[in-house]
């Protein structure tokens, strides 16, 4: 499938908002309009004006996206430049993760492996929930590649897994800015509408298969 945004995303900078891959209002009722607004226009696009306010005239400004968070991942000196430039992947990633036409399920040698790893599709889905539920405060949880194993992680704030070598499949974002307007204090029912009415499967494939 082709991947919404991810010409902006490997291009070098400045950095550019990258598009939605369908309408605000086309996760209704499950995240809203006004949710999808607010997350995107300002939360995604203050990461962007502010990575590419904190490149300018430095080294990092010669690179893509990609580089810049593993060049400055676990730096302390560039903490606030990590913050935004992986907050910009992460949420253009959480953006693809989620399906309009509703979630289904893995398919083929992805099925396969998160059977191998987690016993059941099942058991994967209990323990994406457990993760993305307990997060302390603010982060996502991930399904991932690591090495041949399908692994669940979560990450704090900007955290992602880009920075440790583990390739992402699918992302949610449990910021409450992600759910707060629709769910309020619920995050586990946010977390089981991403599961049953909105992961995107296909995504996770195609990531799976390597982009
Ligand atoms: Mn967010």
């Amino acid at each position: 499938m082709e991947i919404k945004g991810l010409s902006q995303i490997r291009a070098a900078s400045p950095f550019e908002l990258p598009p939605l891959p369908y309408s605000k209002a086309a996760l209704e009722p499950y995240i809203s309009e006004k949710t999808l607004s607010f997350h995107y226009e300002k939360h995604h696009q203050k990461y962007v004006t502010t990575a590419n306010e904190l490149i300018k005239g430095t080294p990092f400004e010669k690179m893509g996206l990609e580089q810049v968070i593993k060049e400055t991942a676990g730096k302390p000196e560039f903490e606030k430049l990590f913050n935004n430039a992986a907050q910009i992947w992460n949420h253009w990633f959480y953006w693809n993760s989620l399906d309009p036409r509703g979630a289904k399920k893995p398919q083929g040698e992805l099925m396969q492996a998160i059977n191998n790893s987690f016993g059941s599709f099942h058991n994967c889905m209990n323990e994406f929930t457990d993760a993305a539920v307990a997060q302390f405060g603010s982060g996502y949880a991930w399904l991932v590649k690591d090495g041949s194993a399908i692994k669940i992680i979560k990450t704090s704030n900007a955290q992602t897994p880009l920075a440790k070598n583990q390739t992402a499949l699918l992302a949610i974002d449990v910021w409450e800015h992600a759910y707060y307007l629709d769910y309020q204090n619920r995050r586990p029912d946010y977390v089981k509408a991403f599961i049953e009415n909105m992961a995107n499967w296909e995504f996770a494939q195609t990531c799976f298969e390597g982009i």
